[in-house]
């Protein structure tokens, strides 16, 4: 088989280290080759600047596709991050349905929500719209709070005991989502973790908690997975990989109060790059 190429649809916020602007430097370096489908642009991103400009690219994205489709390319995975419109939804599903190879992998992550709120103008609409998405998602990862609007849960009514994560994953799984990578679950206060719901079963993996809150943790989690499975890791070998690169990102970042928008991966790369690539020769 020869490499495998990605192709990640999410906007570019030019300043701000989140979706593109992390996803491409993120899965390049774990040796995948990356193709982009930007679906906005803004001049950073929502969470704490205030006034950032906003051009959809809407218009755009079905013809970008239509391109590809006439040239016959393809991708072995397309990933999806944030989206600027309830269009660009049904958008993406076309984009998939004329660009990924036979067996290609839909990988689905929401980024619309966190800490029990929707991002900044997104409605409950395009969270139920998301919820659509994520049912014809070979692999989906929503944090808690997207899952439970995704699937009409309240968030934060009862404690995150076991019992609450597996309904949540049978909601998510309901939707029709293959595999579920749930982000955000901690059952004790020093460790966080991630929850797998795969054939079936569910499994875990549980890192230490940093007592920091960062923008576009996600997107570098989301990234860093797709490109280690893209890699040949498997599911779980991707979260914990995921995992990990994360909370290195954060602590490269902890206590820099002037990096308060977006994380310090460029640090934790070298890092992924030799644990993503083990010992495999560069071919
Ligand atoms: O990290 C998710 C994200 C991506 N893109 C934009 C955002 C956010 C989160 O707020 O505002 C534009």
């Amino acid at each position: 088989m020869g490499d495998r190429k990605v192709l990640t649809i999410q906007d570019i916020s030019c300043v701000g280290q989140c979706s593109l602007t992390v996803a491409l430097p993120i899965i390049s370096a774990c040796g995948i080759e990356t193709a982009i489908l930007p679906s906005a642009v803004l001049s950073t991103h929502t969470g704490g600047f205030t006034g950032n400009t906003f051009h959809d690219l809407s218009g755009d994205m079905l013809a970008i596709g239509r391109h590809w489709k006439k040239e016959g390319i393809c991708f072995d995975a397309v990933y999806t991050g944030y989206l600027g419109s309830i269009d660009q939804i049904a958008y993406v599903q076309t984009v998939m349905d004329e660009t990924l190879a036979p067996g290609g992998l839909r990988i689905i992550d929401p980024a619309m929500a966190d800490h029990g709120r929707l991002y900044h103008g997104f409605t409950d609409e395009f969270a139920r719209r998301m919820g659509g998405l994520c049912g014809i998602a070979d692999i989906a990862l929503p944090n808690i709070t997207e899952a439970c609007l995704m699937t009409g849960t309240p968030y934060g009514e009862g404690p995150m005991d076991e019992a609450y994560i597996e309904m949540l994953l049978d909601k998510v799984s309901a939707l029709g989502a293959k595999c579920v990578v749930m982000k955000g679950v901690s059952y004790e206060p020093e460790k966080l973790g991630v929850a797998v719901r795969q054939n079936g079963k569910t499994s875990y993996y549980f890192h230490e908690k940093i007592a920091q809150n960062f923008h576009g943790t996600g997107d570098c989690y989301a990234s860093a997975f797709v490109g280690a499975l893209m890699q040949g890791h498997s599911v779980y070998e991707s979260v914990a990989i995921a995992a990990d690169f994360t909370v290195e990102s954060m602590k490269m970042t902890v206590g820099d109060r002037s990096h308060w928008y977006g994380v310090r991966f460029e640090k934790a790369l070298p890092g992924l790059m030799r644990r993503v690539n083990g010992n495999r020769p560069v071919s």
